[in-house]
């Protein structure tokens, strides 16, 4: 790949902060890239505002860099041995104390309130449309739509099965299908370890620990197909359960879910019928 095309997709996973920059690639489809230095481009309100945060959060680390970095160069140069044969033996000043301790404390407040401002309003949707859940198994995802009355697990297509276009382990067999534009909670749990479901272009991560539930939200900006993995080492095979999304119009959505419901209420009574008739515990492969 040349140079050139790399550094724009790297540069237009920040599109948002950065106008002049042409969209990446990647803008309907959401996935880690060769060379990657960058976030993968915000797909929902909680990624922007996560993105824009870490933005004016590094213009301040950039700031501070420089200002030490000239400082220290400028007390080598000027205070040097050559210059001074016989050196100040002063140790305080308070006046400069007071400062290098006050200025610190108002930058970290700067960068404190912005923060918290975010993690609670990542933390809980007020008026959720619909409700997905996701449970972590060792070592795929199950999703049930508990306000449509189903559920389906989602394994990775193995290496040797995957089809032109799909993305090496990270398409699943049953992508998560879910509308844009509107709210939709997240509720997250595990059956066996803790697991992680992150999706990287929604600003998701959260853990999934057996026996609680947790909760979180997103609001998919525009359709398109999005990535992301378990991010929690739980096991030998963690690296190869995928999350595969499929952001949909509504009108879509509902068409899906009509068909959905068929789909999986048959895969269902296949996996009792296999149960009971001693089949193989799929999870373990
Ligand atoms: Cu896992």
């Amino acid at each position: 790949m040349p140079m050139t095309s790399t550094i724009r997709r790297a540069f237009g996973a920040s599109a948002a902060a950065m106008p002049f920059l042409p969209q990446c690639a990647f803008a309907q489809e959401r996935q880690p890239w060769p060379w990657q230095i960058d976030f993968q481009a915000a797909a929902s309100p909680t990624m922007e505002r996560i993105a824009a945060l870490t933005l004016s959060i590094n213009l301040i680390i950039v700031a501070i860099v420089v200002l030490v970095t000239a400082l220290v160069v400028y007390a080598a140069w000027r205070f040097r041995a050559s210059r001074n044969p016989n050196p100040a033996r002063w140790t305080h000043n308070t006046r400069l104390e007071i400062a290098w301790t006050t200025i610190p404390v108002i930058i970290l407040l700067a960068i404190a309130f912005p923060s918290f401002r975010l993690l609670y309003f990542m933390d809980r949707v007020q008026e959720a449309d619909m409700t997905l859940k996701v449970t972590g198994h060792q070592w795929y995802w199950s999703y049930e739509y508990p306000d449509h009355g189903f559920t389906f697990d989602a394994l990775m297509v193995q290496p040797e099965e995957t089809k032109p276009g799909q993305p090496r382990l990270l398409a699943t067999d049953n992508p998560v299908v879910l509308p844009v534009g509107v709210p939709i909670r997240i509720q997250l749990t595990a059956d066996d370890v803790i697991h992680s479901w992150a999706v990287p272009a929604f600003g998701i991560k959260t853990d999934t620990v057996p026996g609680r539930l947790n909760e979180t939200w997103v609001q998919v900006d525009q359709p398109g197909i999005y990535y992301g993995q378990c991010s929690e080492l739980c096991g030998v095979n963690h690296a190869f359960m995928p999350v595969m999304i499929r952001a949909v119009p509504k009108a879509e959505f509902d068409e899906w879910v009509s068909q959905a419901k068929q789909q999986f209420a048959r895969q269902g009574e296949r996996q009792i019928a296999e149960a009971e008739a001693g089949g193989a515990d799929r999870g373990v492969r």
